[in-house]
């Protein structure tokens, strides 16, 4: 029996045990904002060596958190101090929720011993935490802080993934006590889903397949099986969310552009890792006749959309997997005029889009930017949009070629998420190009993580579309009521003199043929830096419908 003394030395203050299982866990960055409430986590990663990450607001460490996530589809981790901060964090945490972001914040807490005295800073965070996440406790036993911190990691990387919570009263993260995480149980890939011959069968003998895949897959690293999946199939591919890239732009059974043509007029079409919510029209982007497989790791809790004639739910790689091995005697080339039909919707679509891309106007047409950046990008360059209309164009023509290239604030649409999802991304992989694409609007926000990038040497290349307006809000409102109110920015402003007082690499562009130059200039610093770009705010983003 261990003496009292040798367990008292093998003791750790809460901090510590916080950091261990940390690193039990692979984690190496911690996205934080200084409070006292943290500073025994901070010691602890400063003893177990994981970098700590200071930014400028709680909601950019959040985001920093899940855009580290998002590119290494490996846990992230934020630290947020009591109350205010908990509270600041509240939005970035919603918006992980929704992108089922494996993400695990962890909270500075007041002192159990003086609970309900009124100390500062004292709120239970959990009741108004809990709806925006899969779990959220509070850890009041010293004893206990390595197996729940490891716990709530791994439940936040269980699919489906999201986020997770948990917070430290000061006196139980002071103290010190002996705590082990449990042993780390990796990627958990999940069961085949129940109805794989049904589902195998239709997609087999469809004549017109397609398939519609999101974040879920992204998250389940389902990537191999899909395309394995749509060329036994010969069934058209579209992506979205942090499903894009998933199948290489350039493969030939991927389309992005003629999405409304190949989901409605398909006979069967395979719908992965995606809620039928606003962005699948509800359930309605399928035609009415198309049977649909639905295939998650939740059971589908939109049914009053539409309900699926085959619905999976089980682990999405291994079920794609067995849908491909049971569906292995389709013919891919029986498909081969619908796939050519939706080609050329494609290539029409893409066509129509020349005019715009090559528009030499000053302040420059939005699209001009995205066919000056595509010439500047490398392949597996990470781009990241925030804003409004300036990103919807970036949604439609930046190609995406590898999985976990493209991120933006997802179904939640909070603005301001960019630039901590581009500290993370870019601290995940530090030799890659990472883009981020911002509203003017939308810079104000966040664009302190212009100083973030700066005191961490985080070179992430800024690119604002300066339209000097709201456009997403301003058109729409023109649109329906003649005019608009609360949608006006002041125009030209020089945000790139901001960034440059930040310590940042910056530029000013207001001519087409100014851009390029100034972007590969942006790339060469070696620092962060923000292209400033004078965009027209005349130019109207062709939209169906932005309140629904
Ligand atoms: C936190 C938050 N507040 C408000 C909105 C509503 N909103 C959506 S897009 C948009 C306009 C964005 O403007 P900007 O970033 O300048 O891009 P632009 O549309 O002008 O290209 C607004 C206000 C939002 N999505 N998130
Ligand atoms: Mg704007």
């Amino acid at each position: 029996m261990a003496t009292t003394e040798e367990t008292a030395n093998k003791a750790q203050h809460g901090g510590r045990l916080v950091a261990k299982a940390l690193r039990s866990r692979g984690v190496e960055h911690l996205f934080t904002l200084s409070g006292g409430h943290l500073f025994s986590i901070y010691d602890g990663c400063k003893e177990e060596g994981i970098e700590i990450v200071d930014v400028r607001h709680e909601q950019a460490a959040v985001w920093a958190a899940e855009g580290y996530a998002k590119a290494t589809r490996k846990p992230g981790v934020a630290a947020l101090t009591a109350g205010p901060g908990v509270t600041n964090g509240m939005s970035a945490i919603a918006g992980a929720f929704y992108n089922r972001s494996p993400i695990t914040i962890l909270g500075g807490r007041a002192p159990e011993m003086r609970w309900g005295s009124g100390s500062l800073q004292e709120i239970d965070h959990v009741p108004f935490v809990e709806p925006l996440v899969k779990s959220a406790a509070t850890v009041k036993d010293t004893a206990e802080i390595a197996a729940r911190v490891a716990e709530a990691i791994d439940h936040s990387m269980a699919h489906p993934s999201g986020p997770t919570f948990l917070d430290f009263p000061m006196d139980t993260v002071f103290n010190a006590a002996e705590s082990e995480p449990s042993g780390d149980p990796g990627f958990q890939a999940g069961d085949i889903a129940d109805g794989i011959e049904e589902a195998a069968k239709l997609l087999a003998e469809a004549e017109r397949p397609a398939i519609m895949a999101g974040t879920g897959l992204y998250w389940a690293r389902g990537e191999d099986e899909l395309r394995a999946l749509a060329e036994a199939l010969g069934a058209p591919v579209f992506l979205n969310g942090m499903g894009r890239g998933c199948l290489p732009a350039d493969h030939e059974l991927a389309f992005s552009r003629a999405r409304g043509h190949g989901l409605k007029e398909a006979d069967v079409a395979l719908a992965i890792g995606l809620p039928l919510d606003f962005r699948l029209g509800f359930g309605g982007s399928f035609g009415e006749e198309t049977k649909l497989v639905w295939l998650d790791s939740a059971p589908n809790d939109l049914h009053r959309n539409r309900t699926p004639d085959v619905e999976l739910v089980g682990g999405i790689k291994p079920t794609l997997a067995a849908i491909g091995e049971a569906a292995a005697g389709a013919d891919p080339s029986r498909t081969a005029s619908w796939v050519a039909a939706v080609r050329a919707t494609e290539d029409l679509k893409r066509a129509g889009e020349q005019e715009d891309l090559n528009d030499d106007r000053a302040p420059l047409h939005p699209m001009r930017i995205y066919k000056e950046l595509a010439e500047v990008l490398d392949r597996d360059a990470i781009v990241i949009g925030d804003g409004g209309d300036f990103v919807s164009y970036a949604g439609k023509v930046v190609p995406t070629y590898e999985p976990g290239t493209w991120m933006d604030p997802g179904p939640f649409g909070c603005l301001g998420a960019g630039p901590g999802q581009a500290i993370g991304a870019k601290i995940a992989h530090p030799d890659r190009q990472v883009c981020l694409l911002l509203g003017d609007g939308a810079f104000g926000f966040s664009g302190m993580e212009f100083d973030t990038m700066a005191r961490h040497g985080i070179p992430v290349v800024g690119v604002i579309g300066n339209n000097g307006i709201w456009a997403l809000e301003h058109h729409p409102m023109m649109f329906l009521y003649g005019y608009s109110v609360a949608a006006k920015l002041r125009p030209e402003t020089r945000y790139d003199q901001i960034a440059e007082a930040l310590g940042c690499h910056a530029e000013i562009v207001r001519e087409p043929d100014e851009l390029k130059p100034a972007l590969e200039r942006a790339f060469e610093s070696g620092k962060p830096a923000l292209v400033n770009v004078l965009t027209d705010p005349e130019v109207v983003y062709p939209r169906k419908s932005n309140l629904a």
